[in-house]
């Protein structure tokens, strides 16, 4: 590899002198001005990675996904479509922020050297980006890298996350027994809908469908997927609203999955009518929350944790109606900001267990892998479920001795093509949970009725040094600075049936305070001293 084409290649995209980059909850992501000479520089990173997995294609997304539009990101991710290998994310932070451009070039290689990889050999690259206008100019960036190394590269243009993820995968099991899929935006939206048809059974749904679509990539790409689904086959009228990306500064603006879940309340374009079914994507389409206003209590939110529970709850059922649940073990994956409700329900109303990470789709997905059906899913309405080789080998394995066993043998094996396998999927997860409502004959309020949420508030507070925060015990508890956690845990001794947690953001400058408590007053009564305390040792 020519060291003095990297070099040449390097010297147009600086990194800003000073600032200090780390590969985040996903990848390096901040304002979009930063992101030129980080963008180049993850691009020699991917080279590496593909040569180092025999030239497998890696995929990098761009996109800063729930942020606000000035922001961008960029993330790596591995030829199975799940997030980058932990230990690589060291040395993309390393590669990152070598001081200067032969520095960086000094540094390539000696990565190269120390691990074994040869240079030489071909490696590959697909990319894909959100509808942020800073995506184009970030893209040159990588396809200079990419080129500067010799690298095959393939852009995909404007996708959602989950898209890309598809598509890295797709490519790399082409032409092999575990094909995931054809290698084309087309492919990804027939295999939905065709998985979604059978799916429901010959069911129907009923009532329509609106979609806030954040504004983002959401957008375009759920009106793409509808023009493949025949509506006479299922009965799912679908309106999109929010899907304006003509306009840059309305993305993930009052509206989308995080404004939902932290406001709680609908997008403030929109006024859903009482009863109405109603969800939200986010910026960049992985992550799904679902609300209705109810005429007598008002607006009604049922974010991730509901959707786990839902999938789980149902999934459970299909397994035991199969008898396969003696061979095939369900498991749910939780992090701390799940609803205490939530994981008494699983644990003991479904009889399933639940383990805890960071947050992090990558921590929660890593988790689920353990389970031959390991559900995940992030409050905030990121996650999907993931069924083991196992599980395929057992539902192709069964023999349905009764058309009880042959339907719920066959939905589970419809389920498993329906909700994308690489990462949590928006668009896909919708279409899961409209399968499993039919199913179920449920409104989203009886959806609701399975359990009642402790009042919860979620804050995002501003503090002059959020990298003061450290934490532990899945990110439950603060370990530095010190003493912050003690103050945290006697205001929280004061309240019933309370808890608390403050952790660092990986994604925002800032940190994030979540407060369950007995009544909504004392929630975010809770929420406010919790973030006052955060604010105070926030330097
Ligand atoms: C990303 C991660 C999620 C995480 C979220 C917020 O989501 O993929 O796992 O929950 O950031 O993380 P943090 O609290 O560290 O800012 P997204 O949808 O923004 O890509």
């Amino acid at each position: 590899m020519d060291r003095d084409l990297i070099l040449s290649a390097s010297k147009k995209h600086d990194i800003v002198p000073g600032k200090v980059y780390k590969y985040g909850t996903a990848g390096f992501r901040m304002s979009a001005d930063l992101l030129d000479g980080v963008t180049f520089r993850v691009g020699l990173l991917s080279a590496l990675r593909s040569r180092k997995l025999n030239g497998q294609a890696i995929g990098v997304m761009i996109t800063a996904s729930h942020n606000p539009a000035v922001d961008n990101g960029v993330k790596i991710v591995d030829p199975m479509g799940d997030m980058l290998e932990q230990e690589w994310e060291a040395h993309a932070t390393n590669l990152v922020n070598a001081p200067s451009h032969d520095e960086l070039v000094d540094y390539f290689h000696k990565l190269a050297e120390t691990l074994k990889i040869d240079l030489s050999a071909p490696g590959k690259v697909i990319a894909g980006r959100d509808t942020r206008p800073s995506g184009k100019t970030l893209v040159t960036a990588l396809s200079d890298a990419l080129a500067a190394t010799n690298t095959t590269y393939v852009d995909y243009k404007i996708l959602t996350t989950p898209q890309l993820h598809y598509l890295t995968r797709c490519v790399n099991t082409e032409g092999t027994p575990g094909a995931y899929g054809e290698v084309s935006e087309t492919g990804y939206y027939n295999k939905l809908i065709q998985a979604f048809y059978r799916a429901l059974r010959g069911r129907t749904i009923s009532g329509k469908l609106s979609v806030d679509c954040a504004n983002g990539v959401g957008g375009p790409k759920l009106n793409e997927l509808l023009k493949h689904h025949d509506p006479s086959k299922t009965g799912l009228e679908v309106k999109v609203y929010n899907d304006d990306v003509l306009r840059p500064e309305v993305l993930n603006l009052d509206c989308g999955a995080d404004f939902v879940k932290t406001r709680q309340r609908a997008p403030v374009s929109v006024k859903p009518a009482p009863g109405e079914r109603w969800c939200s994507l986010d910026g960049d389409a992985d992550r799904l929350i679902y609300y209705w206003v109810d005429p007598e209590t008002g607006f009604f939110m049922l974010d991730g944790d509901r959707i786990a529970t839902l999938a789980a709850s149902f999934i459970a059922d299909l397994i035991r109606t199969a008898d396969l649940q003696d061979n095939v073990r369900i498991g749910v994956v939780q992090t701390a900001y799940a609803n205490g409700s939530s994981t008494k329900y699983v644990e003991q109303h479904l009889q399933i267990p639940v383990v805890f990470t960071p947050t992090g789709v990558k921590h929660l997905h890593h988790a689920a892998c353990s389970y031959d059906i390991g559900v995940y899913f992030e409050a905030n309405g990121h996650g999907t479920v993931l069924f083991s080789q196992n599980t395929w080998a057992e539902v192709k394995r069964k023999e349905p001795q009764s058309p009880a066993q042959k339907d719920a043998l066959e939905t589970l094996s419809a389920l498993g093509d329906l909700i994308n396998q690489t990462v949590g999927d928006a668009i896909s997860d919708m279409l899961m949970v409209e399968v499993i409502l039919a199913h179920k004959g449920w409104s989203l309020r009886d959806w609701a009725m399975t359990y009642q949420d402790l009042p919860n508030r979620l804050v995002r507070v501003e503090v002059g040094n959020k990298d003061l925060f450290q934490t532990t015990d899945a990110e439950r508890k603060l370990s530095q600075p010190e003493h912050c956690q003690d103050d945290i845990d006697k205001v929280v001794k004061k309240y019933t049936n309370a808890r608390s947690f403050a952790r660092a953001s990986g994604t925002e400058n800032a940190c994030r305070v979540y407060a369950e408590a007995a009544t909504r007053s004392e929630a975010d009564e809770l929420a406010n001293k919790v973030a006052a305390i955060v604010k105070a040792y926030g330097g």
